[in-house]
């Protein structure tokens, strides 16, 4: 399988950690951000990675999008299973990997990004990464207001995500959607002094579901 991916981008980890906990084997490519339309477009119709190219005979040519990769691998290889079996727990699951997806993964992208060009600037002073900072800046219109609105959805996420305080997975006993989900989509976090401090238990997950699915920690994690 190829994964066409940008290497920093908190979805692509998803994608990675979902192949890495299947131990399904793959490559990856790494794509320039703003050529990479030029190749995504045409074949899946969207800008974004991650996108899966399965490069086996019978199956689809092309899955973009984290949450339908998930999907593939798991009717791809059904075990392990990172899906509940029980309906209720299975809901809960998708529940929360759409809103991590689609709320928190954004809210952290604003908060990391600002963090970046400003605080965490010494991370990366490099004109080439600031000038990618600046990019990603305007194309999302990441300023003061949208920042303070993004780091009070990523306050009221700690409480939802407070399961984690007391137990190592968000929904019953086993791994899911939803620690995959949470435990990419929030690593960015990890360079940010504020969050570190104040969510302890928040990091240690994010290194276990790591570890449980074979990936390399994140930056400020590893
Ligand atoms: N809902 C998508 C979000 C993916 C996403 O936002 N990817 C970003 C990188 S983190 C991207 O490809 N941005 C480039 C663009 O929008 O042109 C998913 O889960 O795959």
């Amino acid at each position: 399988m190829l994964l066409l991916q940008f290497s920093t981008s908190q979805y692509c980890r998803k994608a990675r950690l979902a192949l890495g906990y299947k131990k399904i084997s793959y490559q990856v490519e790494n794509l320039t951000p703003g050529l990479h339309i030029l190749k995504l477009k045409p074949k899946t119709g969207l800008s974004t990675v991650p996108v899966l190219l399965p490069q086996e005979d019978g199956q689809p040519e092309v899955i973009a999008d984290s949450t339908p990769i998930l999907k593939y691998l798991e009717s791809y290889r059904p075990l392990p299973s990172y899906i509940p079996a029980n309906h209720q727990e299975k809901t809960q699951a998708w529940l929360l990997e759409d809103w991590l997806d689609e709320s928190i993964g954004t809210a952290t992208r604003f908060v990391y990004y600002h963090y970046r060009l400003g605080e965490g600037k010494a991370i990366d002073p490099s004109f080439s990464s600031q000038l990618v900072i600046n990019i990603v800046r305007f194309q999302y219109n990441i300023n003061p207001s949208s920042v303070k609105l993004a780091e009070s959805r990523l306050e009221n996420a700690m409480q939802v995500l407070s399961p984690w305080q007391t137990q190592p997975y968000l929904v019953g006993e086993n791994i899911s959607v939803a620690d995959i989900a949470a435990a990419a989509l929030l690593s960015p976090l990890a360079l940010i002094p504020h969050y570190r401090q104040t969510y302890p238990w928040l990091f240690q997950r994010i290194k276990e579901i790591h570890h449980i699915c074979n990936e390399t920690l994140p930056p400020g994690l590893d």
